[in-house]
């Protein structure tokens, strides 16, 4: 090993030891990606472990750690972690994997964000049953309620159900969260219409998640936008080098009137300079607006992307390599 190469492996390590106390370039509270792995194949349940879905690999989050990031979004299906009826047991294998990756991960003093990537649905019905929902979430709750650094996010994205349903089965998993004894953690919630930032207020969505309660006041409005189009995330072309301030303006000025908090829970553009002027005038604005919008997570990595557009799994993820480098300055 070269001198030059044991002083750039020192200052890594010691970067990834200081890294989340460390002062990062931007004032929020929550930066970092979404993990995939324990979600794939989602229509293999309840799958099998390194054939339908796999955990994230802990170099990376310690790669990203040392890149400033302090937050990882842990996407679970809700039937792997608990089989057959919401109101049952865990599945020991399952929880045991999502035990190891949420200690991994808390343990280096990140927030690992627990989030049932499930659509409100479960075995693709949508859930109607809101205290069945509520047993779910205890159960999750009761088995991480002396971390505090996890996070408890009710549900991905949302969609194509009832407004006053989905605020319901928040403030169901917001009441089983607390009443399991986990008091400390932050709550993100999600709502209807993929939880889509541009959708929010005239979705009608905010309405009924607006009027939720916490008795521990720390929920946190995960909104989700990508810049394509059709705002789905299937695209690598950004619609202009304007589009992400725009997207958000109406749910900024929705946060703002209601005092409330939000984070972009999954956002991304293509590796090109249209995406990125558009990713970084978004996440400037956003820091423009930090005393509302208190973070930002990337959509994707995980150890299984391979060559996805938005791939952020270091070393060679194409975001990773053409993508990160550009918006250091709002981690
Ligand atoms: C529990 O989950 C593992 C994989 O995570 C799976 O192989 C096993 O079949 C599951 N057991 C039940 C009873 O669902
Ligand atoms: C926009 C996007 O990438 N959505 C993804 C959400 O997660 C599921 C499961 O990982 C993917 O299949 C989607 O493509």
């Amino acid at each position: 090993m070269k001198i030059t190469e044991i002083i750039v492996a020192a200052a890594t390590v010691a970067s990834t030891l200081a890294a989340p106390g460390r002062k990062r370039a931007s004032k929020f509270e929550f930066v970092g990606v979404n993990e995939s792995g324990a979600e794939f194949g989602n229509q293999a349940l309840p799958g099998r472990l390194s054939k339908d879905y796999t955990w994230p690999d802990q170099n990376a989050i310690n790669t990203m750690i040392s890149k400033g990031m302090n937050s990882f979004r842990i996407p679970i299906m809700m039937e792997r972690f608990i089989p057959n009826q919401m109101t049952a047991a865990v599945n020991t294998t399952y929880a045991q994997g999502l035990d190891s990756i949420v200690s991994f991960i808390t343990g280096k003093g990140a927030y690992a964000i627990i989030d049932p990537h499930n659509f409100g649905r479960y075995y693709s019905n949508i859930i109607t049953d809101v205290d069945g929902f509520g047993a779910w979430w205890s159960t999750m709750a009761k088995r991480y309620a002396s971390n505090d650094k996890v996070i408890f996010d009710t549900n991905n994205e949302f969609h194509d159900e009832d407004n006053t349903l989905v605020a319901n089965l928040n403030q169901k998993a917001i009441n089983a969260i607390r009443a399991a004894g986990a008091t400390s953690q932050y709550i993100f919630v999600e709502g209807n219409s993929w939880t889509g930032a541009w959708h929010w207020v005239s979705s009608g969505t905010a309405d009924g998640m607006g009027k939720l309660t916490d008795p521990s006041n720390k929920i946190v409005y995960e909104m989700h936008q990508y810049l394509d189009s059709d705002g789905s995330g299937t695209s690598e072309s950004c619609v202009s080098s304007t589009i992400g301030k725009e997207r958000l303006q109406a749910a900024t000025q929705w946060l703002k009137a209601n005092d409330k908090k939000g984070i972009l829970g999954e956002t991304a553009g293509g590796s090109n300079s249209q995406c990125i002027a558009a990713l970084q005038g978004m996440l400037g604005y956003m820091a423009d607006n930090s005393d509302v919008w208190r973070g930002w997570l990337w959509w994707g990595a995980g150890p299984w992307w391979g060559n996805y557009m938005y791939g952020m799994e270091p070393p060679s993820g194409p975001a990773y390599t053409g993508v990160l480098p550009s918006l250091t300055q709002y981690i």
